[in-house]
């Protein structure tokens, strides 16, 4: 009898942990597995079986300032609290920006990228490679380091399902033109093209990525080419929704590629009860956000407390207002 029992209790346990390794698994293998290569279907992102698929995604800080947190453990926190998606905000200018730092930090800057695109890889999550223009408004000024950049990482993440190319995150200022962009666009897409054909490419809007109306006027033709928009809840308001809302119901793709909740200057007031209003706009559409900015600097659109060092393993109390409002959306 003892016996008997001393095995049902064996048996029992291995149960619990075949049971245990196999939801595990299936949380690990998670969107990528089910969803697959992502793509554009009319303004809509879908999944491999033509399905909307919502990008629920976090941002990081400039890579060079804030290394830390490209990590897998860092991801896998955010994972499991429902970001399916991470964006690699690479700046071209400032801070050790891949332009102006020299080819030392280029090759920093790209290893960093190879070690979150691979963690992202591991835990089955999409990440997008932002070329993260901002006080260079005009995205020409660094085309040719942009060709090279994008030839060499499209080449390396070929047959990566789940790699996205965000090509300019912010043009502005009167050289940042709807023209300009497009002339940038067609050159970078083709390079992109000629050695990666199916990833999603997002291309950056006048006015820091908020005149989608301008890229629905006059789209860049081909496949999965998407566009991105970008608010802070705290300093745009209705006018900017309906501007959103015009170029999707004229059927421009649009990804929200960048948000915060805080103003657009990445600090003062978090404005919960407008993110709330872009929360209901996105939903409606099915758009996919990413939100800025994964790291601990003392400044409001920061997710995670100054007062936290942790770079993973976060308890809902060290995040920010922004950050507990983001979380508490993606679940
Ligand atoms: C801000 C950061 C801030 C940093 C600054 C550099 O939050 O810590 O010092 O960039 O200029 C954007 C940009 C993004 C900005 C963010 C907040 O894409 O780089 O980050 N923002 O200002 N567009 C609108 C707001």
């Amino acid at each position: 009898m003892k016996n008997i029992n001393k095995k049902l209790y064996i048996i029992f346990f291995m149960l619990c942990g075949f049971f245990f390794l196999l939801t595990a698994n299936s949380a690990s293998a998670s969107s990528i597995s089910k969803n697959g290569q992502l793509q554009v279907k009319g303004s809509q992102i879908v999944n491999k079986n033509g399905k909307p698929f919502v990008i629920k995604g976090v941002s990081t800080h400039g890579l060079s300032w804030y290394p830390q947190y490209v990590q897998k453990k860092a991801f896998q926190s955010l994972k499991k609290r429902g970001v399916n998606t991470i964006r690699l905000a690479m700046y071209t200018e400032e801070y050790n920006g891949y332009c102006n730092s020299g080819k030392e930090n280029q090759k920093n800057l790209e290893a960093l990228i190879d070690k979150g695109v691979n963690a992202a890889t591991s835990l089955g999550m999409y990440v997008i490679i932002d070329w993260h223009i901002l006080s260079d408004g005009n995205p020409l000024t660094h085309k040719k380091e942009a060709k090279t950049f994008f030839k060499k990482i499209a080449k390396k993440y070929n047959g990566h399902k789940n790699v996205l190319f965000e090509i300019c995150n912010e043009p502005n200022g009167g050289e940042g033109s709807w023209k300009n962009i497009r002339s940038y666009a067609k050159t970078i897409i083709s390079t992109i093209r000629s050695v990666n054909k199916k990833a999603i490419i997002i291309v950056g809007t006048p006015t820091w990525s908020q005149d989608v109306d301008q890229a629905a006027a006059n789209p860049l033709n081909g496949k999965n080419i998407a566009y991105a928009f970008h608010f802070y809840a705290s300093t745009h308001k209705q006018d900017l929704r309906n501007k959103l809302e015009n170029a999707v119901k004229q059927g421009l793709p649009v990804i929200v590629t960048e948000f915060g909740l805080s103003e657009a200057s990445g600090n003062g007031t978090v404005d919960t009860k407008e993110a709330n209003k872009w929360n209901t706009l996105m939903n409606r559409y099915k758009l996919g956000r990413v939100c800025w900015n994964l790291s601990n600097k003392d400044e409001s659109s920061s997710l995670i407390k100054a007062s936290c060092n942790k770079t993973s393993g976060w308890k809902m109390d060290d995040f920010t207002k922004a950050g507990k409002w983001l979380f508490k959306s993606y679940k």
